[in-house]
């Protein structure tokens, strides 16, 4: 398999795609909601999934897509070349803010993330990686991540998970969202993996997401040296929801022993 050829195409199927979204604002876009109220979809995260499900299954047939608005694949294991993506990552920012949503990718090979990028749509911010091969920020090679202490990290986190709630014990949280430095809530886990990767943040934390969510930002941090687990300190296993922390070195023990007790 040549992985080189596939980043090419990848990118190139993203940057049409960001096009493709740049342009939609010029006509209405169609919101409905799925799980509740607050659960958006527009036709533009369909039309731009099911533009990069038809590309792929013509050009690489033997390769799942799995993503999430239902144009892909079910999966049941991670055998073989996986495409995760997200088409709009953020999709109520793109709503309300048409600005701050991402797409986003990963593309694994029998369960180890060979390709990732983050493509930051109204800056034209492309985050990338491949394995081994050291992660970037358009054509700058991105460093890797030094040690933090606690007291000066940024940590990006939802301001609901201060508030009591049926996830998380508050009273920590609040601890944590007190120790830290400041503390940043984009809307975007993509973007918030692009960011602690590009050192913006140093860490960020979510309660439930899903594996279009994280599975190209994951390629990314890894190759910085930023520590990607869920909540419980095990590797995302990418075939269902989970929750989730990303980390400079350093701070990733630390915030899950002392700071996070799930309910
Ligand atoms: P989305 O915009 O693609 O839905 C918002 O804080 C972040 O959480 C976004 O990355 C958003 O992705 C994601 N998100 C929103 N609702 C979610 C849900 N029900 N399960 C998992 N992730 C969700
Ligand atoms: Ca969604
Ligand atoms: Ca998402
Ligand atoms: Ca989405």
């Amino acid at each position: 398999m040549n992985l080189n050829a596939i980043d090419r195409y990848a990118k190139s199927l993203i940057k049409e795609a960001g096009h493709k979204i740049r342009v939609s604002f010029f006509s209405t876009i169609d919101i409905d909601s799925k799980a509740d109220a607050n659960d958006l979809v527009t036709n533009i995260d369909r039309e731009v999934e099911s533009f990069f499900v038809e590309r792929v299954k013509q050009d690489f047939p033997e390769h799942k897509m799995v993503s999430e608005e239902g144009y892909g694949d079910k999966i049941t294991s991670l055998d073989g070349v996986v495409w995760f993506l997200d088409p709009i990552d953020g999709t109520m920012n793109f709503i309300h803010q048409r600005r701050n949503f991402a797409i986003s990718l990963g593309i694994y090979v029998d369960g180890v993330g060979m390709l990732g990028y983050i493509y930051d749509v109204m800056r034209d911010e492309l985050y990338h990686a491949a394995k081994d091969e050291g992660a970037y920020f358009n054509d700058e090679r991105l460093p890797q991540l030094e040690i933090t202490p606690l007291e000066d990290a940024i940590i990006g986190i939802n301001a609901s998970w201060v508030a009591p709630n049926h996830r998380v014990e508050n009273e920590k949280i609040i601890e944590l969202v007190t120790r830290c430095r400041g503390t940043r809530s984009y809307g975007s886990a993509a973007i918030e993996l692009a960011y602690v990767s590009s050192g913006r943040i140093d860490a960020y934390i979510s309660m439930r997401l899903a594996p279009w969510d994280i599975a190209g930002g994951i390629v990314i941090a890894q190759e910085v040296g930023a520590v990607a687990t869920n909540l419980e300190g095990v590797t995302p296993h990418l075939l269902g929801s989970d929750t989730f922390i990303v980390t400079r070195p350093g701070l990733h023990e630390e915030i899950l022993s002392k700071y996070i007790r799930l309910k």
